[in-house]
Order: C-alpha cells, then sequence, then structure tokens
C-alpha cells in the first residue's frame, strides 16, 4: 500500500527516514519551521552511505498548510514534541497514524492523552546518523528500529506495512518495555558523561565515574522494580556498561547538546524517571542530584 507520510523533525533521523519512505515508493512531505529551511531543502534531501550519495524527492511545507495528515513521523526533540503536535492537530485525519521517534519519554503518554482520535505509534532506535548540512544525511550504521503501538499493543500492522523499507524495522508487541530500557539506559550514561565531559567509554574506565554509574543503576532497578518492569536480567549496571564500552569513542546526544549549548533531553529522560520515582513514593537522590546539576548547566 502506497502511503502519504508528512514528517515533522527534519533533522538526521527524520531525512533517513523520508529517503528511506521515498526509495519504498511512498510519497513524503516535509513539515519545515520557515520558507528559508523550504528553500534550503530544494525539493530533496541527500543521503550518503559509504561510497554512495543519493538524492530523493520530497515535498516540503510549513505547518499551517491545510492540506490533511494521515501518517506523521515524529523526528523532533522530545521537548519539541508537544507543541509541534499541537500546531498540527487540526491538520490531523481520524484514524491518523502518528508515529513518535525520539529519546525519552513523556511525549508518547501526551499524545496517547490528546490524540485520541488517531492510532499513536512509539519507535526507538539504534540507526547512527549524522547531518553533514540540512537535507544531507551521512548513514553511518543500520541498527534497529522497534516500533509498537502504544495505545494497542498487539497491533503489529504498521511495520508489516513498512517492510518494504531497508531500515531493519521490527514490529515490538510490547513496545512501552523497550522505550524504557532505552531510557534506563540513557539514564546511567548520558547525564555523566554531559556532566564529567567525557567520551562514553571513560565512564566503564573510570574507577570513580563507574562508582556513580553503579549507584544510579541501583535507584533505577529499584524504581523498574516497584513498576513491575523486569527489563534486564542482572539488573541495569552490567547491559549500561556493556553499551558505553560498545560506544566508547562516542560523546553521547546530552554531551553533544551541551558542548552546543543547545537545550538537553534531561527533563525526557532523567526527569521521567525522577518523576516517575517520586509518584511510586521511591527516593531517586543520585538522579535527582544530576538532573538538577544538568538543569544548570543547559
Ligand atoms: O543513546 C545514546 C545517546 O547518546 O543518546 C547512548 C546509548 C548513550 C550512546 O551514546
Amino acid at each position: 500500500m502506497i502511503m502519504h507520510w508528512h514528517i515533522l523533525g527534519a533533522g538526521s533521523i527524520g531525512c533517513l527516514w523520508a529517503a528511506h519512505l521515498v526509495e519504498a515508493g511512498h510519497q513524503v512531505t516535509l513539515i519545515l519551521r520557515s520558507k528559508q529551511r523550504i528553500t534550503a531543502f530544494n525539493q530533496q534531501v541527500t543521503i550518503e552511505q559509504g561510497t554512495e550519495t543519493r538524492h530523493y524527492p520530497v515535498q516540503c511545507q510549513l505547518a499551517d498548510h491545510p492540506e490533511s495528515i494521515h501518517h506523521l513521523l515524529v523526528t523532533t526533540k522530545a521537548y519539541d514534541v508537544q507543541s509541534a503536535l499541537s500546531g498540527l492537530r487540526s491538520r490531523l485525519a481520524q484514524g491518523a497514524q502518528l508515529v513518535l521517534l525520539h529519546n525519552g519519554m513523556g511525549p508518547q503518554q501526551w499524545a496517547l492523552q490528546h490524540c485520541s482520535q488517531q492510532q499513536v505509534w512509539a519507535a526507538t532506535s539504534t540507526d547512527g546518523a549524522w547531518l553533514r548540512q540540512p537535507g544531507h544525511v551521512v548513514f553511518a550504521g543500520q541498527g534497529e528500529t522497534r516500533l509498537g503501538r502504544f495505545d494497542a499493543p498487539q497491533d503489529s500492522s504498521l511495520a508489516t506495512q513498512l517492510q518494504g523499507l531497508a531500515l531493519n524495522i521490527v514490529a515490538d508487541p510490547v513496545i512501552e518495555h523497550s522505550l524504557w530500557r532505552k531510557l534506563a539506559i540513557n539514564c546511567a550514561i548520558n547525564p555523566l558523561t554531559a556532566l564529567h565531559d567525557c567520551r562514553n567509554g571513560e565512564l566503564a574506565s573510570n574507577p570513580v565515574w563507574r562508582a556513580e554509574m553503579a549507584e544510579l543503576c541501583q535507584e533505577i532497578d529499584s524504581l523498574l522494580a516497584r513498576l513491575q518492569l523486569s527489563l534486564f536480567t542482572d539488573g541495569l549496571l552490567p547491559v549500561a556498561l556493556q553499551v558505553a564500552r560498545a560506544t566508547g569513542q562516542n560523546y553521547s546526544s546530552m554531551l553533544q547538546d551541551v558542548r552546543h549549548q543547545r537545550q538537553t533531553e534531561i527533563d525526557y529522560i532523567t526527569g521521567f524517571l525522577c518523576q516517575r520515582a517520586s509518584e511510586a513514593g521511591l527516593s531517586a537522590g543520585k538522579n535527582e542530584q544530576l538532573l538538577h546539576k544538568l538543569k544548570k548547566i543547559c
């Protein structure tokens, strides 16, 4: 089935998806924030992978365009989702598919409450991509994208409809668990790297930072146990250490935001976790401390 996808958030992941949707025969419209951005995109996105560079035709429009939307992929930063979606509410068709693909949690629950006439899907991805310039993405490493319906977990129809894409999309019957898993790992790695201005791998090799990470993980394990989410066989720490080592040379997304003096996603990562801990009557003192320190930095 050929679909017309609108994409909100034309960063690296948004453009990567735009190209793959076009390649699979779908129609794509990017929703951009200004006429200057529309001119800069010049009706195309470019993907660079290894030695190959390819261009894909897309349409571009502003959020106030009257066209109605039946399939919407949201790839903005977590802190932009709510206002961006609110601005498009009147354009969303009844029963439209809404896919949220971003770091952190909070906007998925918000969408569930506020977009009751639409299907709310959530995704989490380990694809590695970065922007060389607006609309030009370097696809550095194929990972996996887990996709599931947030408001009706057993529905796997969208992953099936998207099987034609050359992205590794996996239907996830309990996407909320995958989002929590990613969130827990991000809570253990991202704020510490941002605070200590270090590569992910240094958290595992520096005994003082590793001990801090262990403290965070213990609090997170307690919360997950209280929420009856059994996500890590031997607790979070071994998994977080493994991810820190596997991505050892990388700078976390949060550290990159801090270095570029951009807003971080801390409220939707550690902030979400602390909120849930407080609702459950649990103390998450070390995570709270980091949340406050990070909010002072950026
Ligand atoms: O997802 C990441 C991020 O940087 O946001 C991790 C897993 C920490 C890898 O850097």
